[in-house]
């Protein structure tokens, strides 16, 4: 196994859209795998394929407290999504250091295949739904600031690149 670099905003690569995952071979569970430890290690709760540089239609997910319960979706589809929405608290692994309010529907139905490849529907809320959402946008090349206003989005640039240049220089 192995950790993969994780893109960091604002990346232009971080804005392209993910092609569909053509089949679950050997390739793919090796990224899946890499992708797993890369989010374990990171301390994340998700990371989508498009932050690790890879425009594949790819997300692994795992909210769980004993950190033991691996979700992973491939050609992930929406099929339905509550009209409720809710302003939860963000953070994302190529945003570091930086959390704010996104609004999401309560609760969302999808259709993905899993790590064997196998097709299955998924009904979720809480923080998997946010999780889920949030990874969907990344494979849409939407980065979660995109959410907040222009101002925002403008300081937050200018603070990652300035930390960027610092870990450079
Ligand atoms: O996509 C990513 O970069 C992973 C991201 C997922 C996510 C967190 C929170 C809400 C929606 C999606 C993270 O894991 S950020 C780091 C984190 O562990 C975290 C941050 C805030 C709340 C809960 C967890
Ligand atoms: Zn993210």
């Amino acid at each position: 196994m192995a950790l993969l670099p994780i893109l960091c905003y604002p990346d232009p690569k971080l804005h392209t859209v993910a092609k569909p995952v053509p089949s679950v071979d050997a390739r793919i569970k090796t990224l899946i795998s890499n992708m797993l430890e890369t989010m374990y290690d990171a301390k994340g709760i998700g990371l989508a394929a498009t932050q690790v540089n890879v425009h594949e239609r790819l997300i692994v997910i795992d909210v769980s407290e004993s950190r033991q319960e691996a979700l992973v979706l491939i050609n992930p589809q929406l099929l339905w999504c509550s009209e409720q929405t809710h302003m939860n608290e963000e953070g994302c692994l190529s945003v570091p250091g930086i959390y704010d309010g996104v609004l999401r529907h309560d609760a969302i139905k999808i259709r993905a295949q899993d790590a064997q490849g196998q097709l299955r529907e998924i009904e979720a809320d809480g923080l998997l739904a946010v999780c889920i959402q949030h990874e969907m946008d990344h494979l849409l090349g939407k980065v979660f600031v995109e959410y907040l206003s222009p101002l925002k989005r403008n300081r937050i640039k200018s603070k990652m690149l300035k930390s960027q240049r610092e870990a450079r220089d």
